[in-house]
């Protein structure tokens, strides 16, 4: 196997006889083959799109087969193995009708590899297939093809998220096609793959957009909520993930059976959307970010629910409280399938002990999505420009294992009183629970939400911009970003596709950047790698 797809990967290089995630070889190899076969059908689908033919289906499921090989997703070999199976079914479906439309039907090496009928032997297929290999012989160009799956990765997760909400938009299944399609061919510029990489942010920014529409036209516009840290005495559901859907099923499910749910991880912001926050039973957040899976989960007393990224190997103590749904996979863990019938997670909540005592562990804010902050907007820019407030940082994207990632914390411990810090995803748990104070009477900590609600911190950084009259990298803003999976580096290209400088980005950089990459980055968008946060804030405020 060789992975290098995410930030802690072994020795910064990549992961070559086991994942530091927990991810098999057989498991990588598998995901190979099923990127692979998705290389195929994403050609015959460009092909066929020409011809004017489309198929939901085959739009859907790409995004759903790239999404599984994000990281702390899918780990089941079983479900990788379906999931290549009906890829080239599609695909060859696909084929007979555009045979039949008068297309021409794409040859390449992909659009007729035929997936092994067993798990094993798939894995054996996928095995030469790794990325290093497969993409490109030069270094550049395979450093920017990697980058570029790796975007689509994080963008087909977000398509995905706002498909099951009901917001498409055939462009962006257009784009996915093709930009999978492109990764097959081999020759391109170096140049054009820098602009389809950050075609793929542009589109990106798309997909979050589509994504806010969905969450806040189901659930509303989050609110300012405070949500507490401890819990109540009774039976408990832990939700995890990004889904606000699953969230939603599951509380009206749970209704009236003496549970509460609470949530986990990326799931905190979900306390402020109206649309879930009216459940009576719909409590407080447990633990913090996803990497303190096996310190915090042992001590839930109740069900578990995995929605989305990230799972670790749930542990013996609680794997049989565990339960994934959607496209989440550990082999041996139970799958809630496509029905989302909860039933068997509030029997086993009911089982458990659940918490015996109320306990009250404080509250922290959530619900500073762009209609919360721009509803306040005057007077943070009377504040402004009274000098109140110097400063604005955007502190936020993927917590982590490393000891490196204490710099964050320490940079919000450090940054002055008078600057506002605005965060996103699960690295806000570094300081998610931090008494900041506030300036004016607006919280000098304003969680924007989950990490697609990049999209809402985008929406307030261009109100401010507007407002001054001047462009993005004009305004008192810095953005001091930590990376950990796909969902970040497509993120970064979106901020880079729409012209953001000066990006500061941790603990490490990513480890598919070549050198001569990387230069493009430093020459056009001044990116740099963290510092310290002395250094840092040195450099930001003078
Ligand atoms: Fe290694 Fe990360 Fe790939 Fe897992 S996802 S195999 S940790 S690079
Ligand atoms: Fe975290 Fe996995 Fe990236 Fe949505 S939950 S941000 S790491």
């Amino acid at each position: 196997m060789f992975c290098n797809q995410c930030e802690q990967t072994a020795k910064g290089q990549g992961c070559t006889i086991a994942g530091v995630c927990g991810k098999s070889g057989e498991v990588a190899s598998l995901q190979d083959a099923l990127t692979y076969t998705v290389e195929g059908l994403s050609l015959v689908a460009a092909a066929a799109r020409k011809a004017g033919l489309t198929d939901s289906k085959v739009n859907r499921f790409t995004c759903e087969a790239i999404f599984s090989c994000l990281t702390n997703v899918d780990f089941d070999p079983e479900r990788i193995h379906s999931l290549a199976m009906t890829a080239a079914s599609l695909r060859d479906d696909l084929k007979k009708r555009l045979g039949q439309a008068g297309g021409a039907i794409p040859q390449e090496a992909p659009a007729t590899f035929q997936p092994a009928a067993t798990v094993a032997a798939l894995a054996a297929q996928g095995e030469p297939l790794h990325l290093l290999p497969s993409l490109d012989d030069d270094a550049d160009r395979r450093s920017l093809k990697q980058l570029l799956l790796f975007g689509l990765r994080g963008l087909s997760a977000y398509t995905d998220h706002a498909a099951i909400l009901g917001q498409e938009d055939d462009a962006i299944y257009a784009f996915i096609h093709e930009a999978m399609a492109e990764l097959a061919r081999k020759g391109q510029g170096v140049n054009e793959l820098v602009a389809m990489a950050l075609k793929c942010g542009e589109i990106n920014v798309r997909a979050m957009e589509l994504l806010d529409t969905g969450n806040t036209g189901t659930y509303g516009h989050p609110q300012p909520t405070a949500v507490p840290l401890g819990h109540k005495k009774g039976k408990a559901i832990l939700v995890s993930g990004h889904d606000l859907r699953d969230l939603e099923m599951i509380l009206k499910q749970s209704e009236g059976k003496g549970i509460f749910v609470y949530t986990h991880g990326e799931m905190l912001p979900c306390h402020g959307y109206p649309g879930l926050k009216k459940y009576p039973h719909f409590y407080g957040h447990f633990g913090t970010a996803w990497q303190n899976q096996h310190k915090e989960l042992p001590a839930f007393p109740g069900a578990i629910v995995f929605t989305t990224n990230c799972i670790q190997k749930p542990a013996n103590s609680y794997h049989d409280n565990v339960f994934t749904t959607g496209l989440v996979g550990w082999p041996g863990v139970a799958h809630i399938d496509g029905k989302k019938d909860f039933s068997r997670v509030i029997e086993r909540a009911l089982a458990l002990p659940g918490f015996t005592a109320d306990a009250d562990a404080g509250t922290v804010m959530t619900g500073f999505a762009h209609n919360a902050v721009l509803s306040v907007a005057g007077q943070v820019i009377d504040a402004v420009k009274a000098k109140k407030i110097r400063h604005f940082f955007l502190v936020g994207g993927c917590d982590g294992a490393k000891p490196g990632r204490d710099y964050y914390t320490e940079l919000v411990e450090q940054i002055p009183s008078d600057c506002m810090i605005l965060t996103l995803a699960c690295g806000k748990f570094r300081f998610f629970d931090k008494k900041l104070g506030d300036i004016g009477g607006i919280p000098r900590l304003l969680d924007v939400g989950q990490c697609n609600d990049s999209y809402s911190a985008v929406k307030i950084a261009l109100a401010l911009a507007d407002a001054f009259g001047c462009g993005v990298n004009d305004l008192p803003l810095s953005l001091i970003l930590s990376w950990y999976e796909q969902k970040a580096v497509v993120v970064l290209l979106s901020l880079l596709s729409l012209g953001v400088k000066n990006i500061r980005l941790g603990p490490s950089l990513p480890a598919c950047v070549s050198p001569n990459v990387l230069q493009v980055l430093v020459d056009n968008f001044a990116i740099k790698a963290i510092t310290t946060p002395a250094e840092d804030l040195k450099a930001i405020l003078g």
